[in-house]
Order: structure tokens, then sequence, then C-alpha cells
């Protein structure tokens, strides 16, 4: 079979590959007193380019004018992906440039006033996105699951009729140095495959779903203004110490005051100054879910910014939810404010039927109630970082979060070069920039499953981790492995292990005999190699709903759920010792490429794609309560379901 992996400039405009360094903050768009906010949801102007080198697009320089003079475009949902969303079946498998466009139409306060500060975020665009705005390139972003912003002020503030006409266009090609990393194969056997035939492999199981994902939004700020916040706690004999950092961007004099709100609406400490601590006594400190009668507690910091100009005084405000809580690891056990703390929980993925990766409130509810109808109190960000109205949702329901990184598939030997690595910093520092301020998340992962016993596996992973740990101290970082643990070169560095397996699914198909066993001799492998606690990352059985089998048969819910049975027992007496949770494969079926081991996607979920139950779910709850009535917490009351609140002075 002649095939040639090639070159992702194949696809690619001039710029591919110049990814902008990291600047400045990344702080959620909230609205406030100074701030406002519009989002660009709904339907885009969406036109796939199918020439052949996939370049026409830049050829005829389609953002110059609107879209539709172009040639026929679609009407496309955002967020959404495109994929599943029409009838093309070329579509749906499309690989190159894709073009969106929008017309915005802004209030005269934001064009009009040279003291505004207009900015355009993508929350996510995958995989590499190039922007215009009115015909203007003002962004390139690689990564597909991080948001990107661009300051556009002076486009739109021209006059007094001034347009908005936004023009994106996303690329979903992965190549070994993107992430997750992927390969462009083109068929070269004339006899098989029509002239230019290429198609994406790719070595991870979920589709490649692709568009802009996630809001578009663009708000206000002064032009004086706070770019970003970063907080630290700990808790000293019961006070709590809130330590914050705070950086201004476009005035050098200013006066900042930062004010801590509690949830009744009171100021419980105040200090002033880009840096400083508050001090909280009696904090209530943010607890897990099921794990404390006052579970998730927020804080409110509130930064104002002051400056003085010409005209007088001009004002910035900022409101950060604060959870105050530690986190640390010994050698065998995981701890939150200083308690021994068990992961319950799930790996999940972004994805739902025809909006596939695109974000959904509806879903995102229905998400967090299924974990709360199973009582779970964790779940791992498999396989890229989720929205952050995910992670925002998770601060306030008490749901610990690992929070991972897009690399998964990191298994070919140039998925290691320099290139690669460089590019997995700056996704690092991206990641840790976003969800920093998140008290759900109490530990990094940097990647799924990697060949990590490849040789240049050890420089990778000890420099990545440890990069990690510089950008922020206060977490721990693993990464999840399936090597074994006699040949895994990242495991040194890890400060938790994670290790997945899959007993009597991948191999002794059927011999759930042997589950016990093997798993028992897992554990015991890795905690005498390396004395660190230990998660069961994955672990789980296809199901296919409805399909029944008793004695349990492969791909039955019976034998999912006897697999996890199996499972259980062990996990049962390791987690007396070391073992510090398990995080089920998967919380719900996703679609994965076509191939003969998936059926329409991936049946290991206990919930289907529509998020109704199969039998390990009603299994995996009765399981997951009893744990967490076992550790003598008692259920919450119900939690009001707001985000923090508005300090009572607005
Ligand atoms: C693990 C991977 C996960 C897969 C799962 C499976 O981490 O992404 O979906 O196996 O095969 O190896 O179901």
């Amino acid at each position: 079979m002649a095939r040639r992996a090639a070159g992702l400039w194949a696809l690619g405009p001039l710029l591919w590959g110049c990814a902008l360094a990291l600047r400045g903050g990344m702080l959620y768009p909230r609205e406030s007193p100074s701030r406002e906010r519009k989002e660009l949801g709904g339907l885009w102007k969406f036109r796939a380019d199918f020439s052949e080198n996939r370049r026409q697009g830049f050829e005829q320089q389609w953002y110059r004018a609107p879209l539709r003079e172009s040639g026929p475009t679609l009407d496309m949902p955002v967020p959404s992906s495109f994929n599943d969303v029409g009838q093309d079946g070329r579509l749906r498998g499309f690989v190159g440039w894709v073009w969106y466009e929008r017309e915005a139409a802004l209030p005269q306060r934001w064009t009009q006033d040279t003291h505004t500060r207009v900015v355009l975020r993508i929350g996510s665009a995958h995989y590499y996105a190039i922007v215009w705005v009115n015909g203007v390139h003002v962004a390139e972003h690689e990564g597909g699951h991080l948001p990107f912003e661009v300051d556009i002020s002076k486009l739109v503030q021209v006059g007094p009729m001034s347009s908005c006409r936004i023009t994106i266009a996303v690329n979903n090609t992965l190549t070994p140095h993107t992430l997750p990393p992927g390969t462009i194969v083109y068929e070269t056997d004339t006899s098989k495959y029509p002239h230019s035939y290429f198609v994406q492999d790719t070595h991870f199981d979920f589709f490649n779903y692709a568009g802009l994902h996630r809001p578009v939004i663009l708000y206000t700020t002064p032009t004086a203004y706070i770019d970003d916040i970063d907080v630290t706690t700990s808790v000293d004999q019961g006070t709590g110490l809130v330590y914050y950092q705070i950086s201004i961007q476009g005035s050098e004099h200013f006066e900042l005051e930062v004010f801590l709100w509690d949830e009744k609406g009171n100021i419980v400490a105040q200090e002033s100054g880009g840096r400083g601590q508050l001090q909280v006594p009696n904090a209530h400190l943010w607890w897990p879910y099921l794990m404390h009668e006052h579970p998730a507690y927020l804080y409110t910091l509130e930064a104002r910014l002051t400056v003085q100009t010409a005209a007088g005084y001009e004002s910035d405000f900022y409101l950060l939810p604060v959870g105050i809580r530690t986190v640390a690891v010994t050698k065998n056990q995981f701890l939150i404010n200083g308690k021994p703390f068990y992961f319950r929980g799930v790996n999940k993925h972004e994805d739902a039927d025809i909006r596939g990766k695109g974000f959904d409130w509806p879903l995102l509810m229905k998400d967090f109630n299924l974990l709360r109808w199973l009582g779970a109190n964790a779940f791992r960000t498999s396989h890229y970082p989720y929205a952050e109205e995910v992670m925002q949702l998770c601060d306030q329901y008490g749901i610990v979060v690992i929070d991972e990184s897009p690399g998964v598939g990191i298994v070919l030997s140039q998925s290691y070069n320099n290139q690669s690595l460089q590019h997995h910093l700056e996704v690092m520092e991206e990641l840790v920039r976003r969800d920093k301020n998140h008290p759900a998340v109490v530990m990094w992962s940097v990647a799924n499953e990697p060949a990590s016993s490849l040789e240049p596996a050890g420089y990778y992973f000890k420099t990545l981790i440890a990069h990690t740990k510089a950008l922020d101290p206060s977490r721990p970082v693993t990464f999840v492995t399936n090597s074994k643990y006699d040949a895994d070169l990242g495991a040194p560095y890890v400060d938790v292990i994670c290790v997945n397996s899959y007993f009597s699914w991948y191999h002794d198909f059927g011999h759930l005999e042997v589950i016990q066993l093997q798993l028992a001799t897992q554990f015991e492998n890795w905690y005498k190699t390396y004395q660190k606690p230990i998660i069961q990352s994955e672990y789980g059985a296809d199901a296919i709903s409805g399909f029944h089998h008793d004695p349990p048969l492969m791909f039955s819910e019976e034998y999912q759920k006897s697999l996890l049975e199996q499972y259980h027992l062990v996990l049962d007496q390791k987690r007396e010792e070391y073992v510090v949770g398990e995080l089920i494969w998967n919380f719900a079926d996703f679609m994965t490429d076509q191939s003969t081991i998936r059926v329409l996607g991936n049946k290991k979920g206990i919930f289907t794609r529509q998020r109704q139950p199969k039998g390990a779910a009603f299994l995996l709850r009765e399981r997951y309560w009893k744990l967490a009535n076992e550790t003598g917490y008692h259920p919450p009351a119900e939690k009001p379901q707001h985000l923090g609140k508005s300090p009572s002075t607005w």
C-alpha cells in the first residue's frame, strides 16, 4: 500500500505555525458596572472550502467581502460542530478550511466612546483559526479547546454607522505536532483511490468534531482595565488566606481596591494594591459535593480599579468567585482541606447528538443533574479542556475536576520532538491561565495514554510537568498512563499515578474471573515502584443499551455491570491502602471514527448518548452513595443555583 504522510503545509496558509506568544490574561467576560457583553450565538454564514488544495478561500480572499459573494453559503449554528448538522456526508468528514461569518450590530456607546475597549473573544475554534474583522486580519490561534481574544476597538470605532463583519476561517487538520496529534495520509495507489485522495488519521478514540464549539462573545472594558487576577488560597487554623495578584493594562497610575464578599453579601476582608493577602477568620471552606454540610462555598472577590483621566475618574470592576480550600498529596492520600478525599467519579466527553461538541446549556444541566443523581464528586476533562461554563458549575456544585490538556494520542515518535513539546508547553500555559482560579480544579493532567515508554518520553514529561508546576505550584500534576509500570518513563515525575486498564475487555474476552487477580497485581506493582497515591482513571466495557444476556456476554448490559463489580471488589480493598479514586469510562456513549470495533461510536457509557441510564448506572449510583455515606458526610441541602452574588452596593 503506497501511503505517505503529508505535512500540514499542504492545507495551511503561509502563516501556519506562527501561534501567538502568550500575552495578558484571559478572564472570563463578566458583566459589571464597567463591562458589557454581547453573545454572538445563532446562525452564522458558513462555507466549507472543497477546492482540491483547500486554499481557494485564501486565493480569492473570502474575508474581504461578505461570504455570500464568494459562492453558496449555508446557515450554521454557533456554538456547534459543523459535522452532523447537515445531510451532506462530505461535510461530516470534511478536512481542511471552513469559513464562518457573522455581522454584528454594535451599540453606539461601544463605537463612539474611545474610552471603551471592544474585545472579540472566541471560546473555542477547533483546531486552527484565523480571524478578520471588516476584512482586516486580527488574530490567529492554534488549539481547539481554549479561548483567545483580540481588541478590535480601532476597527469598530470609525464612525457613527460603523459595522462589524467577523470572518473566521477554521481548519480541523491534525498533524504530528498538533495537540491532539494526527496524520494526513495521502493514498497514491490510483487503482484504488481518486487523484489527490487523503484521509485524516488520528490516534485517539473520539470523533474529531470541528467548528466554533463555544460562545463567541463581544465585550467591553474601559481602556484602563483589569487584565488578570491570580488567586491562591490556604487555611491557617480556621482563618482563610486569599493571596491575590492583579495585573492592570492601559495605565500606570491607578488605585486598586479589593473586597471579598461572602454569600450573604457582607464584606469580610478588604485590601488595596495589586498584590496582597485577604484574611477571613472562621472561613467557610470550599468542600466537594457530599463531603460537608456547606459544600462549595464561594466568596466573591471584587476588584475595583480607579484611574484619573483628563475628564475625571474612570473605573473598572471585575467579580471573581473564590473558593477557599487546600489541596495536598501524601504518599497514599489525596487531601482536600487536610482531609482524605476519594474521587468517586466519571470521565466525560463534550459530545452529544447533532451538536457534536457544541456548548449547550440544557445538556450541561442534564449532565450535572445526572452527576448528582449518581452521587459522583469528581470528573476528569478527558481528553481536552472543557468549556469555561462547565468549570464554573463545578465550582458552584462542588464537583472536583482533574483538568486535562488535549495531549491525547501522543504515540508517534515525531510527536515527541521539540516543536511538539514547545506547543504542549504553550497549551499548558493557556490552560493554567484560563483555569487557575477554579477551586474545583484540584489537579492538572498533561496527557492521556501517551506512548510513555518511548525513549524521548522521559525528557518530554519531565519538562512538561516541571513547567506546569512552575506555572502553578499550588496543584499536583499528573498524566494518565496505560504503559507498564516498569517501562513508563514519565511516571517518575507525576504526583499521583493515574492508570487506565481494560481487563477482560481488550484481552481475556469474556473472562471476568481474571479481573481481580490482574487488577490487584496492577495496583501492587505501581505502588511498590513509586509509593504514590493511585487513581484508577479509566475502566469499563461497551454495552449496547437494550442488549441483554445472562450469563453475561460482552456488549450486554449484564457484562458491563459484572465487569464493574469485579473492579469494585479490588478497589474496595486497595482504597484502604493507597487507591484514592475511581473514574468510570465513560459517563455517556460518544461518537468515534468508524471502525469494526465501534458501533456508531464508543458504547462504554453508563448512560446512552441521549443520557438515559443503562443497568451499570444504577450499580454505580448505589456504590457512590454508599461510599458517600461511609465517609460520614451528609448530603447537603439543595444548593441555590445562582453564580455567586452581586455585591449589594451595586
Ligand atoms: C482508553 C482511552 C479512551 C478510549 C478507551 C476505550 O483513554 O479515550 O475511549 O480507552 O477504548 O484507552 O474505550
